[in-house]
């Protein structure tokens, strides 16, 4: 995936509540352009292997509990300086740190349940990206 590339999911608690119009809404009148989308929901062998990285933190099982309760919203998203222009949009990790206006502080309730997930550098984004799209499935 080009440097210009992120990804993102649309987290199972803003698609139970409702916000995934609103949360897309914030996204391209931020000037990202959806460039793959689709609905789905991770397995307990995709959300361990997605957040590998974390698997000794105390919080893992909880995470992979979450990540799988119910469908997300993968996407890739394209804009210049897409993956640290869209962290600062997301907001800090515990939605009580994260700046007024960001999508974690609109709709985020807990440092676990929040909202969103943006990958962290250009490399994440594309190991992240091709591991929920196929290349045909990106526009
Ligand atoms: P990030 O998503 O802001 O990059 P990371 O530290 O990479 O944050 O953590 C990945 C995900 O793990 C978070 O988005 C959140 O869902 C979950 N998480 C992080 N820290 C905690 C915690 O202390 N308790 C429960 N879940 C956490």
């Amino acid at each position: 995936m080009a440097d210009n590339r992120t990804f993102t999911m649309i987290k199972p608690d803003a698609v139970e509540n409702g916000h995934i119009g609103g949360i897309l809404d914030q996204i391209t009148a931020s000037g990202f352009r959806i460039v793959a989308m689709k609905l789905t929901q991770m397995t307990q062998r995709d959300a361990e292997t997605f957040y590998a990285i974390h698997k000794e933190r105390p919080f893992f099982g909880e995470l992979v509990e979450f990540m799988t309760r119910g469908p997300i919203v993968a996407a890739i998203l394209e804009k210049d300086n897409a993956v640290e222009d869209f962290r600062t949009l997301i907001g800090a990790t515990n939605p009580e740190e994260a700046a007024e206006g960001t999508i974690r502080k609109k709709y985020a309730k807990s440092i676990g349940e929040n909202a969103v997930h943006g990958s962290d550098s250009d490399e994440n984004a594309q190991i992240e990206g091709a591991f929920h799209f196929a290349g045909r499935e990106m526009f």
